[in-house]
């Protein structure tokens, strides 16, 4: 196939014009090429408006094409008429399909003319709305520009209460030229069939669909050193390889991720797929508390451990291979085993579920529809239809691939709009078509998937409210951010898996800095409110802080303690979900990243580098965990355990006062199983001083055939608890010192306090990754942690806060 990738842009008034090659989005071109301001910084978003409320055309020259007459064309991200030559050839209405034109009744000789004209996605939506039967509603605070809901593109295009809306539109694909009667491969079947547990062997079944090939052509399969030989037959060939021994593929922290090859071959024609031999189940049977959901992988049932995926940027013309990469690393890092790609956003390129493959991390793949109602005539069914097809055709060989997911929180949608409450039938018989839809297409393609009607569910045809409902399916638990409730209120709950739950926090200051003037670094100044997209957000965040903490006075420790207060809020909701293993088997926070700077329920910033949660996340998802479970009794320490097999433990608990002084409180030896959660002991209320904490630390070593191996990361840790709110301790100034070494490029930086220190946090002046954050220290013993530049330039500044910094001493 010829990729065309010289390209001219112009708008339809003839006063821009730019080159640009696919894939791009024309905002990122337009800023790119000095057009537009960059729409991340300050309050620039208002001025880029303007380009996707006009019409664009994008058009190249090509030579006669000889026999590559058809034209196919990917990530069309628009309302698109393609023109050849000045004919109409087609109308493409939906970004995450496939179009192919036979351009040959179009083609001249010599010099031919191709024009995609992009229709303003502002207008047409709004005339697609206008032309619908009955209203079909949409979410009003998430879509700060009207009717997202009748485009097949990205959802969030038009804003969400985290995203910037700037309606991109432009090609996320490529546009490429093929001659229509070359043989092809137009989709391969793949289907792992796994024997009894016992012998542990998989069958792997190939049906290659193929176009332009004859009755009797040859293909030729190769796998895991192995051939088979096939013949085509109405267009199909067949082969099934038998893997005796197969090495497992994986999630992260069970296992290794070993991939094998897969090729086909028939003529010219060629096909790889990168194959993890694994049995992923979803396994929702009935039980004392309602009905389970669980993943068992490999016969392992595995406690899925992650977050929320949302398109890598606001401007997918800025998405690279090498930052998401970083992204997913950085998901791992944190003991991650599982990722939602969100309805909201995009299905993403192939390239993304090879580095999940890769990394092993599972995949709950929405399909892309979320918050908003949609249409339910035939044209837009089977344009949806097709949609799925395509995308589960493409996607499900992925050893990653753990779940498809008919959209995002649609039913919680049918309760809120008001039309939809006043005529629930209607709409409620329309989401159904499109669900059933959306299930048919994907049981066509691949009738092996996992499937779940929407998210949040109580499951299947089970219309209730799964916000609140935690006896079946998964849950959205949105009580302590959207509801306002306190952090414990997560413990009310027993979930038997939340996909969603989040809390906001400002990004990092070495953000904050690139992109917000220092005039403008106020929280509450219109600047930092149009980085905040969340109507109340700023508020609640406040508020909470005013609850829990004493109030920072400068704002940078305001940043800084957003960032604690988000990482307790979620470190409170995973630890107790995680110490109800054997009910609850997995917890995935919102959101794991950002598409661009702003105030947000993310782990990670625009950018990549680490919040505070993350750092909290990659302790509290830690393999081996021990947690405080606060009851009316006391407090009950408990053991979670997510190894492949039982570990010895042993956990010291202390008290510790302000100043640093440790009274030791309990030490024992447990066996701890994976299956379930384990209780250690309860320590009654009064166990403690006015002013101590508990703090505790924790030593794995793996028992039984295991005995004598390394044991994995996260084996080991510590933590500390306060059973009340931080703002009830009288601080003490932790003097905190240190030292820096630089090692090879790397800088270590030794800490060292004068009395108990909470949430010691080092930020540099430059972008890296740091070792650890939020640490505590006690006096008397050295903490090191180290700080890895992106890219050397020189020694860094660091500056270090702690809550007594941030809230005590001088912000008083
Ligand atoms: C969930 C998501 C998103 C939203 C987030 C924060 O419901 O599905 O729609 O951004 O909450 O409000």
């Amino acid at each position: 196939m010829t990729v065309l990738d010289n390209w001219q842009l112009r708008d339809e008034t003839g006063a821009w014009s730019l080159d640009v090659r696919c894939p791009f989005d024309a905002v990122s071109a337009l800023v790119a090429a000095g057009h537009c301001p960059e729409p991340y910084d300050g309050a620039n978003e208002a001025a880029v408006r303007w380009v996707a409320e006009r019409d664009w055309t994008l058009s190249c020259e090509i030579a006669d094409p000889g026999g590559a007459t058809e034209l196919v064309l990917t990530g069309l991200d628009g309302m698109v008429d393609v023109l050849v030559n000045g004919c109409h050839v087609l109308r493409a209405d939906n970004a995450f399909r496939i179009w192919t034109v036979d351009m040959r009744d179009a083609l001249q000789p010599g010099r031919n003319r191709i024009e995609l004209c992009f229709r303003s996605v502002v207008k047409a939506a709004g005339e697609r709305q206008a032309a619908q039967p009955v209203y079909i509603p949409y979410h009003e605070g998430n879509c700060q520009i009207p009717n997202i809901n009748m485009l097949r593109k990205q959802q969030c295009d038009f804003g969400w209460d985290w995203n910037i809306a700037l309606t991109p539109f432009g090609v996320s694909g490529q546009v490429q030229l093929r001659d229509p009667d070359a043989v092809r491969f137009e989709h391969i079947g793949l289907r792992q069939e796994h024997h009894d547990i016992e012998t542990e062997s998989v069958s792997l079944h190939v049906r290659a669909e193929l176009a332009n090939v004859a009755d009797g052509a040859a293909v030729t399969l190769h796998f895991a050193d192995r051939q088979r030989d096939a013949t085509v037959h109405d267009g199909v060939a067949e082969a099934t390889f038998f893997i005796e021994v197969p090495q497992f593929w994986w999630p992260a922290g069970q296992g290794a991720q070993p991939l094998y090859d897969l090729e086909l071959s028939c003529g010219t024609a060629i096909a790889h797929r990168q194959i993890g031999l694994r049995r992923i189940e979803h396994i929702c049977r009935p039980d004392d508390h309602g009905a389970g959901f669980k993943f068992r992988v490999n016969g392992r049932d595995v406690f899925a451990k992650g977050a929320n995926w949302i398109p890598a940027d606001a401007l997918h013309g800025r998405i690279d291979r090498t930052a998401v990469r970083d992204l997913l690393q950085s998901a791992v890092d944190a003991h991650m085993n599982m990722i939602r790609v969100w309805g909201g956003g995009r299905y993403e390129p192939d390239w993304f579920y090879d580095l999940c493959d890769e990394l092993g991390l599972m995949v709950w793949q929405d399909f892309m529809f979320a918050c908003n109602l949609y249409p339910a005539d035939l044209a837009f069914l089977d344009n949806v239809a097709q949609e799925a097809r395509e995308q589960v055709s493409r996607l499900h060989h992925h050893a990653c691939l753990a779940l498809w997911c008919g959209d995002n929180e649609i039913l919680g949608m049918l309760r809120e709009f008001p039309e939809a409450r006043a005529n629930r039938d209607l709409y409620l018989v329309m989401y159904d078509r499109l669900n059933q839809t959306l299930e048919r297409a994907l049981r066509a393609v691949d009738p092996s998937a996992n499937w779940w009607p929407s998210s949040p569910s109580l499951g299947p045809l089970n219309y209730g409210d799964a916000w609140h409902e935690d006896s079946s399916g998964d849950m959205h638990i949105w009580t302590v951010w959207h509801e306002n409730k306190p952090f414990s209120d997560y413990r009310e709950m027993a979930p038997r898996f939340v996909s969603e739950f989040g809390f906001q926090s400002y990004p990092s200051m070495e953000v904050i800095r690139r992109h917000i003037a220092p005039e403008d670094r106020n929280m509450s100044s219109p600047v930092m409110d149009a980085h905040q997209k969340d109507p109340g957000g700023n508020e609640r965040i406040v508020a909470t802080m005013m609850r829990e903490f004493r109030l920072p006075g400068r704002f940078e420790d305001l940043v800084y303690l957003s960032q604690v207060q988000q990482g307790l809020a979620i470190k409170t909701a995973v630890s107790a979900w995680r110490a109800l293993k054997g009910q609850c088997w997995g917890t995935l926070y919102w959101q794991l990243n950002d598409t661009w700077p702003c105030a947000s329920w993310s782990s990670l910033n625009h950018g990549g580098s680490w919040k505070l949660l993350h750092h909290m996340a990659q302790k509290f998802y830690a393999p081996v965990f021990v947690t405080v479970a606060p009851d009316g009794f006391g407090d009950k320490f408990m053991i979670i355990n997510d190894l492949p097999d039982y570990v010895n433990v042993s956990v010291q608990v202390a008290a510790v006062n302000m100043q640093g002084q440790m009274r030791p409180l309990a030490d024992v030896q447990v066996s701890a199983w994976p299956s379930r959660a384990l209780d250690l002991f309860e320590l009654p209320h009064g166990t403690l001083e006015k002013d101590e904490i508990f703090v505790y630390t924790w030593q794995a070593d793996q028992d039984g055939e295991k005995a004598g191996s390394p044991v994995p990361a996260g084996c080991a840790g510590g933590d500390f608890f306060a059973p009340k709110p931080w703002k009830e301790y009288d601080l003490l100034d932790p003097e905190i010192s240190f030292n820096i070494l630089e090692k090879d490029g790397v800088f270590e930086v030794v800490l060292e306090a004068s009395a108990l220190a909470l949430f010691v946090t080092l930020e540099a002046d430059q972008p890296g990754r740091f070792s650890g954050n939020a640490i505590m220290l006690l006096p008397g013993s050295l903490a090191t942690l180290t700080f890895t530049p992106q890219t050397a330039r020189g020694t860094p500044t660091f500056t270090i806060r702690n809550l007594f910094s941030a809230t005590y001493g001088d912000a008083q």
